[in-house]
């Protein structure tokens, strides 16, 4: 099912719970932000999914709702992932499902990062 991106956030999706530790993942990064893990259906060689630690529902929310310092971090934080993957060089792609139409499935803010390979230029 797709996001409604006018639905207010639900305290027990998937991400809020694996924020609160209550499903295990492998943490990639962490900082007062954000967190950093890997994706349970990777679509690259490399395939992290970064999320704010505040409760946002989509990027749309985020942009609208989060303070400075949030979104400053959230952005710090995806350079640091990348950094830290080694990527720096060759680079990566930044994917963030917006709502029914992008396919967003998990109602709390998220970017994809993919890397590890030559990346289709097709976006659609
Ligand atoms: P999106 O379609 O943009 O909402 O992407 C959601 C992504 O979340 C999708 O690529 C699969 C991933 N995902 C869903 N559930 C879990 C989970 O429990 N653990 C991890 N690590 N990833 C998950």
């Amino acid at each position: 099912m797709t996001v409604d991106l006018q639905a207010p956030y639900d305290v027990n999706n998937i991400f809020a719970r694996i924020l609160r530790r209550e499903i295990p993942v492998e943490i990639i990064y962490e900082d007062d932000y954000a967190l950093a893990f890997p994706d349970i259906a990777p679509q690259a060689p490399i395939h992290v999914l970064i999320i704010p630690k505040g409760a946002y529902v989509s990027s749309a929310d985020f942009g609208a709702s989060a303070s400075d310092a949030e979104i400053a971090g959230l952005a710090r934080a995806i350079t640091k992932v990348a950094e830290n993957l080694g990527l720096s060089h060759s680079g990566y792609r930044l994917i963030s499902n917006t709502g029914p139409d992008a396919g967003q499935e998990v109602p709390h803010y998220h970017v994809h990062l993919l890397a590890g390979a030559k990346l289709s230029a097709k976006l659609i």
